[in-house]
């Protein structure tokens, strides 16, 4: 894997001489997809440069140097399979040749270069389809962004103050839509809330200046802003008054909808004065000393990420606020539903689950958290038992589930789901740092209406020097055939044209999967998780398809972010191998979810289709499709994603030869070679994702053993029907206007005979015109 980390993150990312980071080396060259996540051209590993951005002068460009870097890393974590969660699908980097991975696979004409619309031998519908590439992640913008600064802890308070201080109250009104014609924004008014009250009020109201306590009294007395680089409020005042003031309020019925809400509460609580100059203080990169590089070195695999550094910095230790402006003025409602948190770990990092569980008692107002639930599935680790729950025992809100025996991601979610007690099952992965404010919104969301999954941003925690990276709002999460999923950018002539705000809401056609929020009763009545499914992977998928086709939406709340730390690859052990246990729970997803459009994820899979995986039993999970009356699949395309390609077949229309411009022609049970006419219903065809040449429920095929061409009945599984048609590039460029049978060890083509009236199949040669041809209509290559 030449992508792999080097041991120590800390060294490789010294900076050169003239103080200014490496530049990263750009990966060996597989071929980028267009759209999904900008960021894919990968940092090399000595690319990472989040001190850099420290060094840029001005808040705004900083936070854009950094939002840059945390996409980077992200799109190679995606890249890598490993989303929020690990828990999205995956193709392992340097799997995908020699594997035969789901992507990049040459399965569907590979490298060509896309359709060909036929180049008008006749006046047909020529459709000169775009191609869906996007098996690879993109090449990012090269811009590298090297530039320093020095952390900017002080500046927080001041800023926060003066943001309360004037505060004009801005809501993340607004619901980015993505329709064929682009974006469309939607104002919350024109959601209906469910509990009535939160999106559609208050879209005028203003903060009454220095008023705050006393108008838009926070449920949680916290709005005093922590100063971050010192420690204050003890834990009990705040949640003590909190209490007290929610029910203050409660009972006065003259209230008016505004007085229900207040700004979202600026929470962050320390366990001892924080220490300025402590390490990776204020999400700051963080540097291994020369003398303990090997050490580094040595202690990466036990996380891979540098656990080294982490088990350094400060367990609640500060991160940068990096919310966009408009957060810190969000308005929330006052009764929002309890959570329960839910972190599924096995042989996670001492240091690092301590540091998510801090970030949420610190960053969370206490009143909603319900409890944590901490579901060890089967660590072997000696400090993730006795040790963990000694240390825990000082928290009363967290509980921990120690399973007794090895039940993977899925089943571990389940068990701790099970158990909860909260309205809304929040789910979070063991090493990620919720920041500021990052709760509220995302029950906020929920309370407006209890089928809304709210994810948050997923930020860069580096895996290298354990610095805090943002990430751009304006993304949404999106699968490319077959079912990888990807982030994709709003493109900024949409942001710009639709005025689509950086808090708004972006509604996502599959989540990441490991960080969101679900109503608890909701997550039931939907069956949770498909429990066919295996370990990990193809999860998300599930539960996104699920979630729409159900009736329920997936968003991403900007005003909600967790820094995550993407890995190159799981640390644990997966008890089948990793890859196979991906493809079969997609396989799973496909076959209960896609319906018709499965056929695009075995045309993009194609070796899914030889390899006659084993997927289990359907019935229940088709079973509870029906009994939601959830919608199908070409819904879900057109309203949900409607800029996914997802042609129903490769190609269609007519079979034109050539040289002779005449056309297959299906006579009764026989095939003929005739006049071309479009209106001729026999001389329509198919050429599907599964590579058969249909017509009706008759499949093009070769009928004996002297090559007579003639038509069989359709069957997907049988591979002696299939034909290959301009997705020969990489063996046989020069057959790539050819129809050659798949299952011939020799290249067999089809073509006309002697006679120029009939069809036959014969050895293929380059140069014969009579075995060259051209579809009406081409939608993919
Ligand atoms: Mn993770």
């Amino acid at each position: 894997m030449e992508a792999r980390n080097p041991p120590s993150g800390g060294s490789s990312s010294q900076p050169a001489l003239d103080g200014r980071r490496r530049r990263p080396e750009p990966r060996s060259g597989r071929p980028r997809g267009e759209e999904i996540e900008r960021g894919g051209r990968l940092p090399s590993p000595a690319a990472h440069k989040a001190a850099s951005c420290q060094r840029v002068a001005g808040a705004g460009a900083r936070r854009s140097c950094r939002r840059k870097q945390g996409r980077r890393q992200r799109a190679r974590a995606v890249k890598h399979g490993i989303q929020g969660g690990e828990a999205a699908v995956f193709i392992p980097d340097g799997g995908l040749g020699e594997k035969g991975a789901l992507a990049g696979l040459p399965t569907n004409g590979s490298k060509s270069g896309g359709p060909r619309g036929s180049p008008g031998l006749l006046s047909g519908p020529n459709v000169p389809a775009k191609r869906p590439r996007g098996l690879d992640l993109p090449a990012a913008s090269e811009a590298a962004q090297k530039s320093p600064g020095a952390p900017r802890p002080g500046k927080l308070s001041e800023e926060e103050a003066a943001r309360i201080a004037g505060a004009k109250v801005v809501l993340p009104n607004q619901v980015v839509l993505i329709s064929k014609e682009g974006a469309r924004v939607v104002s919350a008014a024109a959601q209906a809330p469910e509990g009535g009250g939160g999106g559609a009020v208050g879209k005028t109201a203003q903060v009454t200046t220095g008023k705050i306590h006393e108008g838009l009294r926070p449920a949680g007395a916290t709005l005093k802003v922590i100063p971050v680089g010192r420690a204050e409020l003890g834990k009990a005042d705040g949640t003590r008054s909190a209490h007290q003031d929610q029910s203050r309020q409660t009972n006065r019925t003259h209230f008016t909808e505004r007085a229900k809400l207040h700004k979202v509460l600026t929470i962050d609580r320390t366990l001892a004065p924080r220490d300025p100059k402590a390490l990776g203080q204020y999400g700051r990169p963080a540097v291994v000393p020369g003398e303990k590089e090997e050490e580094a070195k040595r202690r990466w695999k036990e996380g891979n990420f540098n656990v080294f550094l982490s088990d350094l910095i400060p367990l609640d230790r500060a991160i940068e606020d990096t919310r966009p402006a408009g957060c810190r003025d969000l308005l929330v409602h006052n009764n929002l539903p309890t959570t329960s948190i839910i972190i599924c770990f096995v042989d996670e990092v001492w240091s690092t689950l301590l540091r998510s569980v801090h970030s949420v008692l610190n960053r969370s107002p206490p009143q909603f958290i319900k409890e944590v639930i901490l579901v060890d599935d089967f660590s072997t680790k000696a400090y993730l038992k006795d040790k963990l729950d000694q240390y825990m025992a000082q928290f009363p809100k967290v509980r921990i589930l120690h399973l007794k025996e090895r039940h993977g991601l899925i089943r571990a979610r389940l068990a701790g789901a099970e158990i909860a007690k909260g309205d809304v099952l929040t789910f979070l992965d063991s090493h990620v740092e919720c920041n500021i404010g990052w709760l509220e919104p995302l029950l906020d969301r929920i309370r407006l209406n209890r089928k809304k999954v709210a994810c948050p941003v997923i930020e860069v925690i580096s895996d290298k020097d354990m610095s805090y990276m943002t990430v751009d709002s304006f993304q949404r999460g999106v699968f490319t055939w077959p079912m990888n999923f990807g982030w994709k950018p709003i493109p900024p002539d949409v942001i710009l044209k639709n005025g689509i705000k950086d808090t708004d809401i972006i509604r996502c056609p599959v989540m990441a999967g490991g960080l969101f929020s679900i109503d608890k009763k909701y997550f039931f009545e939907l069956g949770t998780y498909d429990p066919g499914l295996d370990v990990w992977g193809g999860e998300n998928m599930e539960i996104s398809f699920k979630v729409w086709m159900c009736g329920g939406e997936i968003e991403i709340t900007p005003c909600s972010r967790v820094g995550h730390i993407f890995r190159n690859d799981n640390p644990y052990s997966f008890p089948k191998d990793r890859l196979t246990t991906v493809e079969r729970n997609l396989a799973r997803v496909a076959e209960v979810w896609l319906d018709e459009y499965k056929d695009l994820f075995y045309g993009h899979g194609y070796h899914l289709i030889q390899k006659n995986l084993d997927i289990g039993d359907l019935t229940q999970q088709r079973e509870l499709r029906k009994r939601l009356q959830c919608k199908n699949f070409k819904w879900y395309l057109e309203n949900v994603y409607p800029d996914l390609e997802a042609p129903l077949v490769k190609a269609s229309g007519l079979i034109i030869n050539i040289a002779l411009a005449k056309c297959v022609t299906v006579n009764t049970s026989s095939l003929a070679f005739e006049t071309c006419d479009v209106n001729n219903k026999n001389q329509k065809f198919n050429y599907t994702w599964l590579r058969l040449i249909q017509h009706g429920d008759s499949c093009v095929a070769v009928t004996d053993a002297e090559g007579t061409l003639g038509l069989h009945p359709c069957d997907k599984r049988n591979n002696s029907l299939k034909w290959l048609h301009k997705s020969l590039v990489a063996f046989h460029p020069e057959l790539m206007d050819h129809i050659v049978l798949e299952h011939l060890p020799r290249a067999t083509c089809l073509e006309v005979d002697r006679s120029q009236k009939a069809l036959r199949a014969g050895v293929c040669s380059s140069s014969n015109l009579y075995q060259k041809w051209q579809f009406g209509n081409y939608y993919a290559a």
